[in-house]
């Protein structure tokens, strides 16, 4: 290089300097930590899956530079999750991280993050608390409040006098349950009793006796997508659908990912969520075609929307910085965006850091063969309830 200088002389420096910025091409790093392996897998291919696919689409320049995703597994351990940030902070330098399938692991980042002031994009844990555990995440994914208000009101207004839920005993579990009660007793319901299975051991049928035992007009589930098939299969086999409870939840349990595998019972399900692979616009159908040719085998689900949504939100700030990686300025250029998703619209507010977006009423239904979420109703830019 130094010989090269020498010889161009002066005329060729000055040339070659001008070109240094796109010789150089300087590279950004993303890190995504997701969950490749364990019960909880199927979220990170998702993300994974989601987030490639943006960078497909769209290139890998930004801003004049170079963008490269470094992808990490957690096992869905949150210390793993904790070291892969900061070793992906500290060692690889990178601007930001994302992912975050399972809520613990985006809680084990947060004084990470805070400390390094590096931005973290979470593209899927729900439970309201995490944006404001560090002034450093934004979340482009959902929070439970958000999407069991919408559901809790559509239960009630449709007769259900009574109610019993049952989710899965952490944070978004509590967090749904929470809402869909004070909701659905807003709107005169009563809820009977909340149960609560444990994270770890997907054996629901203890719970669900108790809750057909009750009687109630109508059950609210939660429990994280991944496990949304045991879980429904149980449902089924308790019988619980025929016993006339209107069984309802919030989309996870009828994931995208997953519905295929649940099967014909589940017909006439509604579920409140703010993604369906059939929600009806022209970007959502060129997302599910390209995210079908590029993963054979696989259509996306809200957590593939959350990697190509949280990758947009990242090439969007760094667009707005003009190539400036510093994380406080990445994190105000995220405060306020908005864009139209695979889901529609999508607005992070400028104060939470937390994600606006309609809420949508759907039903389970069959379509070229296959199960789909078909939205028939919604609330427009829901905000997260629970935040101050
Ligand atoms: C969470 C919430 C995870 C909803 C999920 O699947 C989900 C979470 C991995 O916050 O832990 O569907």
């Amino acid at each position: 290089m130094l010989r090269r200088h020498l010889l161009l002389g002066f005329a060729g420096l000055a040339a070659m300097s001008a070109a240094a910025p796109v010789a150089a091409q300087e590279t950004v790093k993303v890190g995504l930590i997701a969950t490749l392996t364990g019960p909880q897998a199927a979220s990170g291919r998702q993300k994974v899956a989601g987030a490639k696919l943006y960078m497909a689409l769209n290139g890998n320049m930004v801003a004049g530079k170079k963008i490269e995703l470094i992808i990490k597994d957690d096992t869905g351990v949150a210390d793993i999750t904790r070291r892969h940030a900061q070793e992906l902070i500290v060692n690889d330098k990178v601007a930001a991280i994302s992912g975050f399938s399972l809520t613990p692991l985006a809680l084990a980042v947060a004084p990470v993050i805070t400390q390094a002031k590096i931005p973290a994009i979470i593209m899927t844990a729900g439970t309201s608390i995490i944006t404001e555990r560090s002034p450093y995440f934004v979340r482009v994914s959902f929070t439970l409040p958000q999407q069991s208000v919408p559901i809790a009101e559509w239960i009630a207004k449709n007769g259900a006098k009574t109610a019993v839920s049952l989710v899965s005993d952490y944070g978004p579990g509590i967090d749904a349950q929470d809402a869909f009660k004070m909701r659905f007793e807003e709107k005169g319901g009563k809820v009977l009793e909340q149960l609560k299975a444990p994270l770890a051991n997907p054996e629901f049928s203890a719970f669900l006796q108790r809750a057909k035992d009750l009687k109630p007009d109508a059950l609210f589930l939660f429990v994280p997508a991944p496990t949304a098939g045991s879980l429904m299969k149980q449902v089924i086999d308790r019988g619980l659908i025929e016993a006339n409870i209107k069984v309802v939840g919030t989309g996870d349990i009828t994931d995208d990912d997953q519905l295929n595998g649940i099967g014909d019972s589940v017909l006439g399900l509604v579920t409140s969520h703010f993604y369906s692979a059939a929600h009806d616009s022209p970007m959502n159908k060129k997302f599910v075609e390209e995210f079908k040719k590029a993963n054979p085998g696989m259509r996306p689900n809200f957590i593939g929307v959350g990697g190509y949504d949280g990758m947009h939100a990242f090439y969007q700030a760094l667009e707005k910085t003009k190539g400036d990686t510093d994380g406080t300025k990445l994190v105000e250029a995220m405060k306020g965006m908005s864009f139209e998703s695979p889901r529609g619209m999508l607005t992070i507010d400028p104060a939470t850091r937390d994600v606006v977006q309609d809420v949508y009423i759907r039903k389970v239904e069959k379509k070229d063969g296959e199960l789909y979420n078909i939205e028939f109703d919604v609330v427009k830019q829901v905000k997260d309830p629970i935040h101050k």
